[in-house]
């Protein structure tokens, strides 16, 4: 680790897949939306962001059917420091995205913090991410805290790519950082 920098922790993107995981890490990593031509992502892949002088690992997980019943996001999920997980706030069903959620909230043993992404909110039938939280996430996620943004990850139009992406992200950090004096001090004692 280099000297003068506040440490080295791993946050993983969760979502099925199409939601924008991919397109937020890009932003996240290079400062600028990606191309049109995002592929889909086969089984991750991982992009290192500074914040403030902390060193992220962003493992970015492919949300197709085939990964979860592969469990490649087991081995990282377990050993994450904080968990974003992304939702297409346009679509109408989320029962497939329950499920992914509902399998990493076992997975996970600590108190990890956990931000919820509403991301495509530039599209005319986003559901609000007050919306969201009140009809899908406050049921599912009863037992833990977390918090909820609405962003922009892509805008085809290109007027509002990266809106509230960063903020999200800053946030989870901020707060892994908290957890992670928090262990280190009940340790001390
Ligand atoms: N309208 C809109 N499209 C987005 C947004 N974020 C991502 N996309 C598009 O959604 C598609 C899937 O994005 P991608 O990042 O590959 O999703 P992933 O499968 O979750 O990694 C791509 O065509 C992106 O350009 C957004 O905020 N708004
Ligand atoms: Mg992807």
């Amino acid at each position: 680790m280099q000297s003068g920098s506040k440490g080295l922790y791993t946050v993983v993107l969760l979502g099925t897949s199409g939601v924008g995981k991919s397109s937020i890490a890009f932003y996240l990593e290079h400062g600028y939306p990606p191309p049109r031509s995002i592929k889909p992502t086969i089984a991750f892949g991982i992009s290192h962001i500074v914040v403030e002088k902390s060193v992220i690992g962003l493992i970015d997980v492919g949300g197709q059917r085939k990964f979860l019943d592969m469990r490649y996001h087991e081995r990282f999920v377990r050993t994450a420091d904080g968990l974003i997980f992304v939702v297409d706030s346009s679509q109408r069903n989320f029962k497939y995205d329950e499920q992914w959620l509902e399998d990493a909230l076992e997975l996970i043993s600590d108190n990890i913090p956990i931000v919820v992404i509403a991301n495509k909110q530039d599209l005319p039938n986003a559901l609000s991410p007050k919306f969201l939280k009140t009809n899908i996430f406050d049921k599912i996620m009863k037992n833990y805290s977390y918090h909820i943004f609405g962003t922009v990850a892509a805008d085809p139009g290109g007027v509002r790519s990266g809106e509230n992406v960063e903020q999200a992200f800053k946030y989870l950090i901020n707060k892994v950082r908290r957890n992670r004096k928090v262990v280190i001090k009940q340790r001390q004692v």
